[in-house]
């Protein structure tokens, strides 16, 4: 297609500051990770919205000190600055993915789903990977660093095997080549769609039904072992409830959930 060969605009600070006016904006084409950024910003009072954007990272991070992957020219990685209740952090991520998800769904994306707790999928491949981190003073809140990280052109097999086979691009998925900046305004778009639904019973139920595993047999690895069963609810704390074989509930708050392998 020719589509491919159209040719790959760079992010710069000054077409984000057109395209994204009057949101403020700080733009890094090489950083740490966008959320250490966006942690001190936010103590600094940055307004809610303010976006911390990024064309690499060169320590992006997961859950548990886990690495995320941001090769330059190939990827969107953003915080967000936030000011949730501490009754609404839990749907922070939720937010967070649905926006994605959105994103998706008007690029003609059809086979998007989320799965428990944070990824965006395609196809059952990692599309996206979303990160929230609170700041606090004591036990005030003082807002959260929500982190998104999308694939849009990464070359997987240069970043590390195991991503080759698990992991998927918005391009590779729409067969055409995007605009990381135009992706960047329609998410952020999407993004304050969802916060100002913070709190919310549709923001959660939504949220549900895009959810990926329900009623699934799954393996659930979580910090005090693996539960196996079948996946009855989540809760609107985001808590994963699942159902082992002799009728035991689990209600899990992290973990990494799999489809069970029958054996
Ligand atoms: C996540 O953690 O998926 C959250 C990723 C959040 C990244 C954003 S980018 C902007 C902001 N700044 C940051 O520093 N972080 C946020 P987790 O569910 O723990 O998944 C991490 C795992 O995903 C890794 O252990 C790898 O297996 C896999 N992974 C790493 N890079 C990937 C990529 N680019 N695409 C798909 N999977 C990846």
């Amino acid at each position: 297609m020719c589509f491919w060969r159209k040719k790959i605009v760079t992010l710069t600070e000054e077409r984000l500051h057109t395209l994204l006016s009057p949101r403020p904006v700080r733009f890094f084409p090489q950083v740490s990770s966008t959320n250490d950024v966006a942690l001190e910003w936010l103590r600094e009072d940055a307004p809610s919205g303010a976006v911390v954007v990024a064309d690499e990272q060169l320590h992006g991070r997961g859950r548990l000190k886990r690495i995320w992957h941001t090769p330059p020219d190939s990827a969107l990685a953003l915080s967000v600055i936030l000011y949730p209740s501490i009754s609404s952090l839990p749907q922070v991520s939720m937010l967070g993915a649905l926006a994605v998800y959105d994103l998706l769904h008007d690029l003609g994306v059809q086979k998007a789903g989320i799965k428990w707790p944070n990824d965006v999928q395609i196809n059952g491949l990692k599309v996206c990977g979303i990160l929230p981190e609170a700041a606090w003073q004591g036990e005030t809140l003082l807002g959260v660093a929500l982190g998104i990280g999308v694939n849009v052109r990464v070359d997987f097999e240069t970043v590390s095997a195991e991503l080759a086979d698990t992991a998927t691009n918005v391009e590779t998925v729409l067969d055409r080549r995007v605009d990381r900046s135009e992706l960047l305004a329609m998410l952020l778009g999407y993004i304050d769609f969802w916060t100002d639904k913070l709190g919310s019973d549709v923001l959660f139920q939504t949220w549900k039904q895009r959810l990926t595993m329900m009623g699934r047999q799954v393996a659930v690895t979580t910090p005090d072992g693996e539960k196996q069963g079948f996946v009855d609810n989540v809760l609107k704390d985001g808590q994963l409830i699942v159902i082992s074989d002799d009728g035991t509930s689990h209600e899990i708050l992290a973990g990494d959930v799999s489809l069970r392998v029958e054996g």
